[in-house]
């Protein structure tokens, strides 16, 4: 009776660690200052329906406000995913005007200027209304897409703090 109790008790103990290792080893989740970051690498999406399953998850679809976050969220991009030619990222910013981008959740305007292709936004077909992160000759860029095309997305939460960042 006693070993089966100490049998059940280390076969939960290891399912415990088991489960917290491959949470921290997890290549989905990512931490840069004050936010935690969910990439969807494995479901395609349109905007909207990106936009719902970030916030289904607790989180919301990703604004990017400054240079430096853009090219960490490119860094963990090219080092843990596919990082094929054509991938391509649901980003919250849209466009009430043609081409006049804002992240929705805020209302700020989209800054990132370097950070286009080249030619983009160009509002092609005009129906373009939504921003994606698109990985493009070894780069990570954005572009002006339908908001309807599938892709796979980004959502971002404000980081816990937590007592060992309170110690620092
Ligand atoms: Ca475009």
């Amino acid at each position: 009776m006693a070993f089966s109790k100490w049998f059940f008790l280390a076969s939960f103990v290891l399912v415990a660690v088991q489960a917290h290792t491959l949470q921290r080893r997890s290549p989905f989740h990512f931490q840069y200052k004050n936010k935690l970051y969910y990439i969807e690498t494995f479901y395609k999406a349109t905007f909207y329906k990106a936009f719902m399953s970030c916030s289904k998850l607790g989180m919301n679809l990703v604004s990017i406000e400054s240079d430096d976050e853009f090219d960490k969220l490119h860094e963990f991009i090219k080092t843990n995913t596919k990082y094929e030619h054509g991938m391509a990222f649901w980003t919250s910013a849209a466009a009430m005007e043609p081409l006049q981008f804002h992240w929705m959740l805020s209302g700020y305007p989209v800054g990132l200027a370097s950070k286009w292709l080249p030619g983009e936004p160009n509002n092609k077909q005009g129906n373009e209304y939504c921003m994606h992160l698109w990985v493009h000759n070894k780069k990570l860029v954005m572009n002006d897409e339908s908001c309807t095309t599938q892709a796979f997305y980004i959502c971002e939460q404000p980081k816990l703090v937590t007592s060992s960042d309170i110690r620092r």
